[in-house]
């Protein structure tokens, strides 16, 4: 009956086991997981958009072999993600179909713009730093399909990090032209890459249920400040100073203080606002219209074997 149900699966979470698709949730618990896997695939498969925009301008065969990799484990972060989403009951087409008609999410941090070669070293460096931070702790989530699959993508978000690091760091030593590229990147990506852990936390609507859940394990304003706290001193490393004057460490906090956030900017581009947004979902739906004829063929091809099983 529903209460031992809900008893079942409230000691379950409590006891830090997985729930798995065939076990009873609430409601409200598989909806918010929908959401959040969703507006996940969504930013990994939207995510391959500014980074591509460089592979057949990337500066050498190395570089570009290393970025074409890239970009298709994003392409494979999105399959494994919708496949999670799967598992909880809706189909890769409503998601999809949601997406091109704005009524999902997906990150913010896509909504920028990749002006110059150095940008593909900031993005793996910051918004690949981000998002391990962000997912490491989600490989302990309640929901097992979401937690196992990000064991997966957090490795390979890690060598996505490396290659940013060291592209920047290449250029950082290079000429003064190429230590001002790689600084002028930073300087864009670098408060859009804190925006990426949400809104503040007594702005966050939907932190406390999915942090009693167990679907997140920190807060939105704890992994900013851990993010912070890691960047300062890989960003000295690199040579390269962070655009944020008020930046400084904190003895009797133990964490680097920051300046103020742009929540009114961060709002504005989910709203669709910002300088990208256009131009990202005309480009995902063009690229879903031009791939009509391979999944026509491919179901046509499943019909015809499906056919042939039963003669
Ligand atoms: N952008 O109540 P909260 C990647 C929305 S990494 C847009 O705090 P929650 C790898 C939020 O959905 C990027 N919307 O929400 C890669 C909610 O609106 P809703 C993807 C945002 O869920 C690297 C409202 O604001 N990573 O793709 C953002 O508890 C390089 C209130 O917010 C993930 O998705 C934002 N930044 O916490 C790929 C990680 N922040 O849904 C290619 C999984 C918040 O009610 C190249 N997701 N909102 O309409 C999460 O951990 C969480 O969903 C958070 C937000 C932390 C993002």
């Amino acid at each position: 009956d529903a209460s031992a149900h809900a008893a079942a699966f409230d000691a379950a979470v409590a006891a830090d086991e997985r729930i798995e698709p065939r076990d009873w949730m609430p409601e409200a618990y598989r909806a918010s997981l929908v959401r959040q896997i969703a507006q996940h695939a969504h930013s990994e498969i939207i995510g391959m958009q500014p980074e591509s925009n460089w592979i057949t301008r990337a500066p050498s065969l190395r570089r570009k072999a290393i970025l074409m990799a890239k970009v298709q484990d994003e392409a494979g972060h999105g399959l494994y993600l919708y496949s999670a989403a799967e598992t909880l009951g809706v189909s890769r087409d409503e998601l999809l179909d949601k997406l091109h008609s704005g009524r999902q999410k997906y990150s913010s941090i896509f909504n920028y713009p990749t002006l110059t070669w150095a940008d593909v070293g900031a993005i793996g460096w910051l918004v690949d730093g981000a998002a391990i931070t962000n997912q490491v702790p989600l490989c302990r989530c309640s929901y097992g399909p979401y937690a196992r699959a990000m064991v997966r993508v957090c490795k390979e978000e890690s060598f996505h990090q490396r290659q940013g690091y060291e592209l920047l760091l290449a250029l950082s030593q290079g000429t003064p032209e190429q230590h001002a590229m790689a600084q002028d990147a930073v300087d864009r990506w670098w408060w859009p890459s804190l925006m990426m852990f949400g809104p503040p936390d007594d702005e966050s609507s939907h932190s406390a249920q999915s942090m009693a859940w167990k679907i997140k394990r920190h807060s939105n304003d704890e992994l900013r400040q851990r993010f912070v706290d890691i960047c300062v001193p890989q960003a000295e490393a690199l040579g390269l100073t962070l655009p944020d004057p008020d930046l400084r460490w904190n003895e009797e906090r133990g964490h680097h203080d920051f300046g103020a956030i742009d929540w009114t900017e961060f709002w504005d581009v989910l709203k669709g606002n910002g300088p990208c947004n256009e131009q990202r979902l005309t480009q995902r739906r063009r690229a879903h219209e031009e791939g009509a004829w391979v999944r026509d063929a491919a179901a046509a091809y499943a019909a015809k074997q499906h056919t042939n099983g039963e003669a």
